[in-house]
């Protein structure tokens, strides 16, 4: 059905109908694109909060991206009409909207581009859609092969809906000059306020050929008739009615007539996208139309992508794997360091998380998004609840809602860039605080921690107000009263690690102090949160403990057993049996369930996400970012072969069963797989297709420190690695602070201890210090027993 093909960059679909919701995405610097092997497409662009420039034929709200959203009939698509003139059959490419069986079909989305080849009677269509630059506006590369022995006539119709963009004012009519359908509308708005923040939205959605077409059409439902979407009537008749929509969902509908030699291959060039006026889009069209000029950005573009990429390679016996860790991990977590999941104010903790995760990838992000959040600290030491970018003056939708668990993630951050890069001495850079004057970063830190200590009840326990890291999580603690067992531990980790981080800076006085703060914690969770075989997930509003074994639903969740394990405050005899809860509670095929059983009902004492469906989102479902907290945990207590065998669970490429049922490729991380495993056993598995999620922070943060084992230090790099149990050998490369790392991994039986060769000779202590940048470090790491 499907593998990776060429050196694991691009991966290849055969079916439409297998895996019908297939689909990858594209982003560049302006916008994002998510679309279907079909043909369906979602697309967003910033001016400067996202907007769509193609919609459905509803007027929808604006909302984030939606987990496991449907596809339509008339969902918009980017499709192209294919009619044989000889033969006189109608079929459209990709799939699509005629649904007409091919004689070939592949998707092939690649690292840069994702590309279709079709054929059917002969006839070749292949479609290449790439995002040129840093303008939303997708690229179209449109190629027909007769692949018969005879001449063939044919027609291609491409047929991109625009529609229901507003109930003001919308048209479309084509432009001689520009050789474009343009759409118009005015984003519809009542306050008068929102004027002058509308009046330069880009309200045009243009479609331009670098061809001439032979007939033209911007009227949706007159195309389409009443043969409807399949068999539009526009295209019984030879020509389209070269008519403008008059307040009508408008589409860009183009006819082009070719006859083709045996042999013969035509091409057209298609640009699609939003733009304020006629100058602009004549400027884009400068740009990419004319011949081998969209070459020059794209190869740009593949370049600083493969430079990114390269820093970190692994040679695994498990190839697929090698592809997904190489090539497409740290694509997506690039794509989150780069668009900020197309938001002007993402959550703090999404910032901050998707920073650490570029740590990995390029430092110099992360130093930038630290100090940027950090500057908006208030001097009390509290986080707010969204980071404001560049030009953004408010905080919208979920930021609006209090949330108490900001400030643990800045440490989580920090602690990431500071073992990529070194630089210490960023601690002691001065900055400001949201209401005014200024401190050290160190001290930013202090606050922040310090600001978490104080926001506990008398018992010590962290205080939760409308939600911790699960957002839904509302009712717990509106009142002031209601604690997160998480959060309680999340602290205990962050003052874990700063004291530590405080002891190598030199900071000793913090560093004693936030000790016995970490040691008080680890008493107060074992103290109040423990439940006999696990801890709970916290205390409502009402003083009533919840995630218990007297619940009848929502009786374990994952979250409370994996930062148990990452804070170390388990003792010898609770560890196992938190972790024998959770695989006979929580586990299932696809990945951990976030909690167990799904909730079925509103609890009005725990908030929103007992309202979800059971088995999606925080709901129990297997929610990856917090499986790979799991994974954490399961490391940090050095259980690395379960640990592992979570991250692995992130793909099902050898295995069609499973593979079939997420329903989504293995070219990205989706947030979540339908969990309320016992419940729904029919839809467990089922990708959420939402590719904005914190697990590639962390699955790219556990391949580097944790498979590789190669954590910086503040001199140099700890070497740790972990090999599976299933693999013999593994090797790797990894370019760090310039120097270039090459690490072989080895099992040999006749050794009692592992031990560590860096150029052939013995290291004792498993850390290399005083690396130069430049040079190369040949590591032999010897797995005993
Ligand atoms: O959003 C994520 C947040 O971006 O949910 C996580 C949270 O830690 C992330 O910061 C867990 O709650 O509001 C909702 O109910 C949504 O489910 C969001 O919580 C969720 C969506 O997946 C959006 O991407």
């Amino acid at each position: 059905l499907g593998a990776f093909i060429e050196d694991g960059q691009r991966y290849r679909l055969t079916s439409p109908t297998e895996l019908p919701n297939a689909d990858a995405f594209l982003w560049n610097a302006a916008m994002m694109i998510q679309a279907t092997c079909r043909g369906y497409a979602t697309a967003q662009f910033m001016q400067p909060g996202p907007a769509k420039y193609a919609h459905g034929p509803t007027l929808a709200a604006k909302t984030f991206m939606q987990p496991e959203h449907p596809y339509f009939a008339h969902h918009a698509g980017r499709f192209f009409y294919v009619k044989d003139h000889h033969t006189n059959t109608l079929w459209s490419a990709p799939y699509e909207p005629t649904r007409m069986p091919l004689d070939e079909f592949r998707f092939e989305p690649g690292l840069n581009d994702l590309r279709w080849v079709l054929r059917k009677d002969d006839l070749e269509v292949t479609l290449v859609l790439s995002l040129a630059d840093d303008h939303p506006v997708e690229c179209w590369r449109v190629s027909v092969t007769n692949h018969s022995t005879h001449a063939r006539q044919i027609g291609l119709t491409p047929y991109f809906p625009v529609g229901y963009a507003s109930w003001m004012n919308q048209s479309g009519d084509y432009d001689t000059k520009l050789n474009a359908v343009i759409a118009r509308c005015v984003t519809p708005y009542q306050k008068l306020e929102d004027y002058p923040k509308q009046k330069h939205f880009k309200d045009l959605t243009f479609f331009a050929a670098d061809k001439k077409p032979q007939s033209w059409s911007a009227r949706l439902q007159a195309f389409e008739g009443e043969g409807g979407l399949h068999n539009p009537d526009a295209l019984q008749t030879g020509t389209l009615d070269n008519q403008a929509a008059i307040y009508e969902c408008p589409a860009c509908i183009m006819n082009f007539e070719a006859t083709l030699k045996a042999g013969a291959t035509e091409q057209w060039t298609f640009l699609f996208g939003p733009a304020e006026h006629e100058t602009e889009i004549a400027e884009r069209l400068a740009e990419l139309l004319p011949e081998g000029k969209i070459e020059q950005p794209l190869e740009q573009q593949r370049q600083q992508l493969k430079d990114t990429l390269s820093n970190t390679c692994i040679d695994s016996p498990d190839t697929n794997l090698n592809a997904v860790l190489n090539h497409w991990l740290p694509r997506q977590l690039m794509y989150h360091g780069q668009s900020q999941r197309l938001t002007t104010d993402p959550q703090t903790r999404n910032y901050l998380q998707d920073a650490m995760g570029m740590a990995y990838l390029d430092a110099n992000q992360t130093r930038t998004a630290l100090t940027t959040a950090l500057q908006q600290q208030q001097s009390s030491g509290q986080m707010p609840d969204g980071i404001l970018l560049e030009g953004a003056t408010e905080l919208t939708y979920i930021n609006r809602i209090p949330h108490t668990d900001h400030g643990i993630w800045v440490i989580l951050c920090l602690q990431a860039y500071l073992n990529e890069s070194g630089d210490a001495g960023l601690l002691n850079k001065m900055l400001p605080f949201a209401d005014g004057s200024e401190a050290s970063i160190a001290e930013h830190v202090d606050r922040s921690l310090d600001w978490l200590l104080a926001d506990r009840n008398e018992q010590g326990l962290s205080y939760i107000q409308q939600g911790d890291w699960c957002d839904p999580m509302n009712m717990v603690g509106p009142n002031g009263i209601g604690v997160s067992g998480w959060l309680t531990q999340a602290l205990a980790v962050a003052l874990n690690q700063w004291a530590e981080l405080c002891r190598q800076t030199g900071r000793q006085t913090q560093a004693d102090a936030y000790t016995t703060a970490y040691n008080e914690q680890s008493t107060i969770i074992n103290l109040h949160l423990w439940d006999g075989d696990w801890f709970i997930r916290g205390i409502t509003d009402e003083r009533r403990r919840f995630g218990t074994k007297d619940d009848d639903e929502g009786q374990i969740f994952l979250n409370t057993q994996a930062w148990a394990l990452m804070a170390g405050v388990a003792s010898s005899d609770r560890q196992p049996r938190l972790i024998a809860s959770v695989q006979e509670r929580l586990q299932t095929p696809h990945g951990p369930m976030l909690c167990a059983p799904a909730f079925t009902r509103m609890h009005e004492d725990i908030g929103r996400v007992t309202q979800k469906f059971p088995g999606t989102g925080e709901n129990g479902s297997v929610y990856n970012h917090a499986a790979l907290f799991w994974s954490a945990g399961l490391f940090a207590a050095g259980e690395n072969e379960r640990a592992w065998q979570v991250i692995r669970d992130l793909w099902a490429f050898d295995d069609d069963e499973r593979f079939l049922r997420r329903g989504q490729l293995p070219i990205y991380v989706p947030n979540y797989f339908r969990g309320a495993w016992h419940q729904f056993p029919e839809t467990a598995g089922r990708s959420s297709r939402l590719f904005n999620t914190g697990t590639v922070a962390w699955a790219y943060r556990l391949f580097v420190e944790n498979l590789l084992g190669l954590t910086g230090t503040l001199n140099g790099v700890r070497v740790t690695p972990f090999l599976p149990k299933d693999w013999p050998v593994f090797s790797a490369k990894r370019t760090f602070r310039g120097a270039h790392i090459e690490l072989t991994v080895k099992r040999d039986g006749s050794l009692t201890a592992d031990t560590l060769r860096c150029n052939d000779e013995i290291v004792d202590g498993f850390e290399l210090n005083d690396l130069q940048a430049g040079q190369t470090y040949r590591l032999d790491y010897r797995v005993s027993g």
